[in-house]
């Protein structure tokens, strides 16, 4: 199959950027991660760190495993800031796109024949080096990957086959003189240009099994999950974010949620609404640790009665941060 063939059965399947590399080993991005790993960078995730030699790896993800299809889905839509009492979601979280994405990597993978395997932020495979050979977009300093088209507004998802499909040309593309991720992010998580500090990255902390630390709760404002702010101030960013004006958010999409929710809803009830997001063991408790966190820099008064439940109640992590956001209600 011919890159223009595989183009053209993507735009079908309403793919917005596709691509295809030989599925062979990501080499440097192995020596990449067992660096960071021993520097520390990853804090304790496992993810694709845990095992890089199969996450760098493809050509083990499938027998006779020969090519690596790239695909982005491209979630950008204008949305409504957090209001009062109100906690603010990362873009991509809005809806399931990896759910979506997956869906059309099945079908397509069903299109294309032969023998397929489909990873969408999946442990097994590092989905942007896949991206960056497929010609799929380019590194950032921010570290996302970013393509020409819809700019780092996309999810990412890879389907290994063992089909042959021309190689696509990577993109010729970087980041030039700029540096306004850097200097945006409020906690230096970027100061190294292209690597993450996952110790300093708000986005990390949102989903860490552990006590946010205290310098970085302010810095989260209403956020309750993620953090986009290194996406939001990329010059790549700026032409679909114009083309994509006017349109609604999917329907069911949920930029902001409800704090009184996160801090009330049953355990049940709050694990499987949120079943989209990733946190620890699927413990809803991190949600709620987060709420609190937000609704500490909220002012708003309304929620004094719930956070203290929580800070009268056994459970330690959430007791101490809702003592934290306790005091700051009280101040103001
Ligand atoms: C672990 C993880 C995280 C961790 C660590 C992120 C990280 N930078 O590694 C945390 C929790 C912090 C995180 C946060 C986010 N994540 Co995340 N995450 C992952 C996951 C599961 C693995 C990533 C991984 O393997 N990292 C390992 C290192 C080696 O990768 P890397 O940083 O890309 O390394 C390359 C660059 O450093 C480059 N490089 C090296 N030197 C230099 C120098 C320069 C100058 C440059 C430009 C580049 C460069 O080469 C390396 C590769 O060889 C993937 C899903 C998957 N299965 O792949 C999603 C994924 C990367 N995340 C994603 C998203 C959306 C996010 C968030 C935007 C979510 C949010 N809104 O909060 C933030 C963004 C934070 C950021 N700036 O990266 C998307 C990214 C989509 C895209 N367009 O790039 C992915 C691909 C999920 C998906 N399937 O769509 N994430
Ligand atoms: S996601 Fe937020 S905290 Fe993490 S690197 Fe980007 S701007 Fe910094
Ligand atoms: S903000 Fe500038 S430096 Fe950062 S990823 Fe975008 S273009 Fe690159």
């Amino acid at each position: 199959m011919t890159t223009a063939e595989l183009t053209r059965l993507g735009e079908e399947l309403g793919i917005d950027v596709v691509g295809a590399a030989a599925a062979r080993p990501y080499d440097e991005t192995e020596r990449a991660i067992r660096q960071r790993r021993a520097r520390g960078l990853f804090a304790d995730m496992r993810f694709t760190m845990a095992k890089p030699e199969v996450s760098c790896h493809p050509e083990t993800l499938l027998p006779d495993a020969r090519t690596v299809v790239s695909a982005a889905l491209c979630y950008y839509a204008p949305g409504p800031e957090a209001e009062a009492g109100e906690g603010r979601l990362p873009r991509y979280t809005w809806a399931d796109h990896y759910a979506e994405l997956r869906e059309k990597l099945e079908r397509l993978g069903a299109r294309l024949g032969g023998r397929y395997r489909v990873l969408v932020d999946a442990n097994q495979h590092v989905d942007r080096e896949g991206a960056a050979r497929a010609g799929v977009g380019f590194y950032g300093k921010n570290t996302m990957m970013i393509t020409r088209t819809h700019g780092s507004w996309v999810v990412l998802g890879t389907l290994v086959t063992d089909v042959e499909i021309e190689s696509s040309a990577p993109l010729e593309l970087d980041c030039g003189s700029c540096t306004l991720c850097i200097e945006a992010c409020p906690t230096g998580a970027l100061d190294e240009p292209g690597v993450v500090d996952s110790t300093k990255c708000l986005s990390y902390w949102t989903q860490a099994p552990d006590a946010i630390p205290e310098p970085y709760r302010d810095e989260l404002g209403a956020q309750v999950y993620g953090c986009d702010i290194c996406q939001d101030v990329c010059p790549w960013n700026r032409g679909i974010e114009k083309r994509r004006a006017d349109r609604e958010p999917p329907a069911g999409a949920e930029p902001a949620v409800s704090l009184l929710d996160w801090l009330r809803l049953p355990d049940e009830e709050l694990r499987d609404r949120y079943a989209r997001l990733y946190f620890p063991r699927n413990d809803p408790r991190y949600l709620r640790r987060n709420a609190l966190v937000a609704a500490g820099n909220s002012a708003d008064s309304t929620l004094v009665e719930a956070v203290r439940e929580y800070a009268e109640g056994d459970d330690e992590l959430l007791r101490e941060h809702a003592e934290w956001a306790l005091s700051r209600l009280e101040r103001r």
